[in-house]
């Protein structure tokens, strides 16, 4: 082999050379890692156990100075961690279901006629009181004319910081009031008001 061709074959060799070292580079030299133990993060549970239904008054009628409702609700906050329990009483307007004398003479006016809205709104006295025995701060709603806008009225009480696995006791009362003017309270004959209730356990 001459001088020359033993050049060209070097060259050669010196390529695969090359080749082959990057080639041991993929190889995996000593290692070790090393992993924690499985943690599982699980959310915590706000729950509102409730059974809230209302009584049934589709049979009842009232005349001012009486009860409508008088019932007790144990609402229990099921969950493993504390909530705000917000309770609301709603009141809707039903309609002036019946418009006949005396209630058309206090309310019709010139036309003599009554009005279609509710004026029985106007005369629920609600309280809400809530009653707690191992946690909560309780804010009733004294017995009180509704928070009214238009046809929709309301009362709220709420329970602060109500435990988990804890429960709140909570009585619900509503009557007519009796305005004392002779005459004055025929607005209401006929009248209706839907009523509903409901309550809201939030994260505090
Ligand atoms: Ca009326
Ligand atoms: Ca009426």
């Amino acid at each position: 082999m001459n001088r020359k061709r033993m050049g060209i074959l070097a060259a050669g060799g010196a390529a695969v050379a090359i080749t082959a070292g990057i080639g041991v580079g993929t190889f995996a030299k000593f290692t070790h890692t090393e992993t924690s133990d499985s943690t599982t993060a699980t959310a915590k549970k706000l729950y509102l156990n409730e059974n809230l239904a209302l009584a049934d008054l589709s049979a009842a009628s009232v005349a001012p100075g009486e009860t409508i409702l008088n019932q007790n609700f144990t609402l229990t906050n099921a969950g493993d961690m504390a909530g705000d329990l917000m309770i609301t009483l709603k009141a809707d307007g039903d309609g002036d279901g019946v418009c006949t004398e005396p209630e058309d003479a206090v309310e019709g006016g010139a036309t003599d006629t009554c009005d279609s809205a509710s004026e029985l709104l106007g005369y629920l006295k609600v309280a809400i009181t809530p009653t707690v025995a191992d946690s909560g701060a309780v804010t009733a709603y004294s017995l009180d004319a509704m928070s009214c806008t238009g046809e929709t009225c309301t009362a709220t009480a709420t329970v602060t910081g109500l435990a988990g696995q804890d429960a709140a006791d909570i009585n619900v009362h509503v009557e007519v009031k009796d305005t004392g003017t002779t005459g004055a309270d025929n607005v209401i004959q006929g009248d209706a008001a839907k009523l509903t209730l409901s309550a809201t356990l939030a994260q505090q």
